[in-house]
């Protein structure tokens, strides 16, 4: 990360609109009790925990339209979180949110964007998230967020915060993916988005594809968020995700791209996603995500 940050400012979104499985709202909890705020302060900074987001996840049947379940809560959610997300950067403190379904990044970067017009961001996951409303198979705004992001999507989701796009096609890396719709590898032709796949990832090595995302990001982008879904990382090393995909990054591979990250002063934000403990072993998703977060802000062995 940034190494002018001397404190971090955390907000649990336990956020479950945005797919249909059940669990993914305890996310947050897991990483506290995996001992998220402990290990950040023996780093050295300065960690203030906001707590969660309040959420209604009674899912009533809401008259939303097609194929876009949950779209007023997921809305709601979106501009509480974009409000927050400013006011930590009001601090000068580094945002870390902790998800939730991935759906709450249209509300992070939304509050983001706003203080950087060149926002880059990586994007750590098995599966683009470029879907719309019109090509997404399932009607999950968690597969959904990329493209909002970028101005694509409904216009109650692409207008939240009252801008958009909020992301150029030209400041996004993925780096994970292995599970592409149709729809979301036309819209990746179509912008000239980079990716690498774990195709590339394999050719190339980790090393390789942190440096090349660390030096094409860094001559375009005043500030990169890292929106890191847990389900990037390969189901053995990371089982507690709602869809897991075979053939993922290891978790050495993970902690050493983050490092590098963190070496790279190049992070101004980010967040961990998608952690389900209902479905992991023994919190072993949530360990994870909390060794990949000290990664991420500095944390060395020597
Ligand atoms: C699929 C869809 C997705 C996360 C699954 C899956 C999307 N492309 N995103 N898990 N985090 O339904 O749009
Ligand atoms: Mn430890
Ligand atoms: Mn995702
Ligand atoms: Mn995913």
């Amino acid at each position: 990360m940034n190494t002018t940050f001397k404190k971090v400012s955390i907000i649990g979104v336990p956020m479950d609109l945005g797919q249909k499985r059940r669990g993914v709202d305890m996310g947050p909890s897991a990483l506290r009790y995996a001992g998220l705020i402990e290990e950040v302060e023996e780093i050295g900074y300065e960690v203030r925990d906001y707590g969660d987001l309040q959420i209604d996840r009674s899912r009533v049947k809401e008259s939303v339209p097609v194929n876009l379940t949950n779209l007023h809560e997921v809305i709601r959610v979106s501009e509480e979180l974009q409000k927050e997300v400013e006011k930590i950067q009001e601090e000068g403190s580094f945002p870390l949110l902790l998800g939730g379904d991935h759906s709450m990044s249209i509300g992070s970067i939304a509050g983001l964007s706003k203080r950087y017009q060149n926002l880059g961001v990586i994007w750590y996951d098995a599966h683009a998230d470029l879907n719309t409303a019109d090509t997404s198979p399932s009607g999950n705004i968690h597969g959904m967020p990329l493209a909002v992001n970028l101005g694509i999507g409904h216009p109650s989701l692409t207008k939240i915060g009252g801008y958009g796009p909020k992301v150029k096609p030209e400041n996004i890396v993925i780096i994970g993916a292995r599970s592409i719709d149709e729809g979301e590898r036309a819209l990746i032709k179509e912008k000239g988005i980079k990716v690498y796949t774990m195709h590339e990832i394999d050719r190339l090595g980790m090393t390789k594809v942190i440096e090349e995302t660390i030096e094409y990001l860094s001559e375009r982008a005043d500030g990169v968020h890292l929106s890191l879904d847990l389900d990037g990382i390969d189901p053995t090393d990371a089982p507690g995700v709602g869809t897991p995909v075979i053939g993922g990054v290891s978790y050495r591979e993970s902690h050493l791209a983050l490092e590098m990250l963190a070496e790279s002063n190049l992070i101004t934000s980010a967040e961990f996603v998608e952690v389900n403990p209902i479905l992991d072993i023994k919190n072993k998703t949530g360990d994870v995500a909390v060794a990949l977060i000290t990664s991420l802000l500095g944390k060395r062995l020597l």
